[in-house]
């Protein structure tokens, strides 16, 4: 019977302090045998015995210091409020990549930083950093030399030698656009960038400037941006990825003559179906419809 059934019973007789007394004591020494009990078991037929706190405390199986600051590790890692985070966008954390961004044997630390709702002044927003190994238990931050001073709502990154010159390359995710960087011996430059820029500036100013109206920017976004990826796949052609014996000037020079090849034929088919269309569908949208551009009034999209 345990304490609970003793108390169970209701009224003591007379005297019964003395049992009561009695049996706390046999109770507790019971406990004390019991509990002892599984334990003793356990000890002679478990394999595997889990150890006790003391015992882990005593012999531990690893043991990790905190070394970050002393290393040179010293950048703080920014990502929405501090307190509380009202959007997932807070929530998700950025990434580490550690690779030996300059070919010295000695992996280095690239890490991704993030921002937060209410932003920065600018030049004050968190960046990116990369940590140089100085080969002694300590880093450099290099991240302004290197090129990888960025800011934003880093997401992640990967390592990869995308172009196969044997420097590992950085494709870094972010909350809103992208970033590929290319490894030109410890140098980073962005090379999806250009892109961008190139096309915003086709999309919007030489749209202006020639006042053509296209569905969906095709000839900025994608005939500028199409000839430039041409043309920068001959800048970043690499022997050892194509097999491919020749130098990268013999390769633009290549690629160049792809790109003219394919404007002319792109040129005379497009007019060839132009002609077509237009003796029999006809070729101008409604007067309403040009007026108000054909990326809003046939597909709701616009650039700024
Ligand atoms: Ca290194
Ligand atoms: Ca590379």
């Amino acid at each position: 019977m345990g304490l609970a059934g003793f108390f169970a019973f209701g009224r003591w007789p007379r005297g019964s302090g003395t049992v009561l007394v009695l049996l706390l004591v046999a109770s507790a020494f019971a406990g004390s045998a019991l509990a002892q009990a599984p334990a003793n078991s356990a000890e002679k037929t478990a394999p595997h015995e889990t150890p006790s706190r003391t015992e882990v405390a005593a012999n531990p199986l690893a043991n990790f210091t905190d070394i970050a600051r002393k290393a040179g590790l010293t950048m703080q890692n920014v990502f929405g409020g501090v307190d509380t985070k009202k959007f997932i966008i807070e929530t998700t954390g950025t990434g580490v990549a550690i690779f030996d961004y300059d070919n010295d044997g000695w992996p280095d630390i690239f890490l991704v930083n993030g921002s937060t709702l209410e932003g920065f002044p600018p030049g004050k927003a968190p960046t990116n950093h990369l940590y140089h190994n100085n080969h002694d238990g300590t880093f450099t931050d290099v991240t302004v030399e290197a090129g990888l001073a960025a800011s934003g709502w880093g997401q992640g990154v990967c390592v990869g030698d995308y172009d196969n010159d044997g420097w590992e390359d950085l494709y870094v995710t972010y909350y809103g656009k992208n970033r590929l960087y290319h490894n030109d011996h410890g140098k980073f430059t962005e090379v999806g960038a250009a892109a961008g820029v190139v096309c915003y500036f086709a999309a919007t100013t030489l749209k202006h400037a020639f006042r053509y109206d296209d569905s969906l920017d095709a000839f900025g976004v994608h005939g500028i941006g199409g000839i430039l990826g041409a043309l920068l796949t001959g800048v970043f052609f690499s022997k050892e990825l194509t097999g491919v014996d020749a130098t990268i000037g013999h390769q633009v020079f290549t690629q160049l003559k792809g790109v003219l090849t394919t404007v002319v034929y792109g040129f005379a088919v497009s007019y060839v179906i132009l002609i077509a269309i237009d003796r029999t569908l006809g070729l101008r949208v409604t007067e309403e419809q040009e007026r108000e551009g054909l990326d809003i009034s046939l597909h709701g999209e616009s650039i700024e």
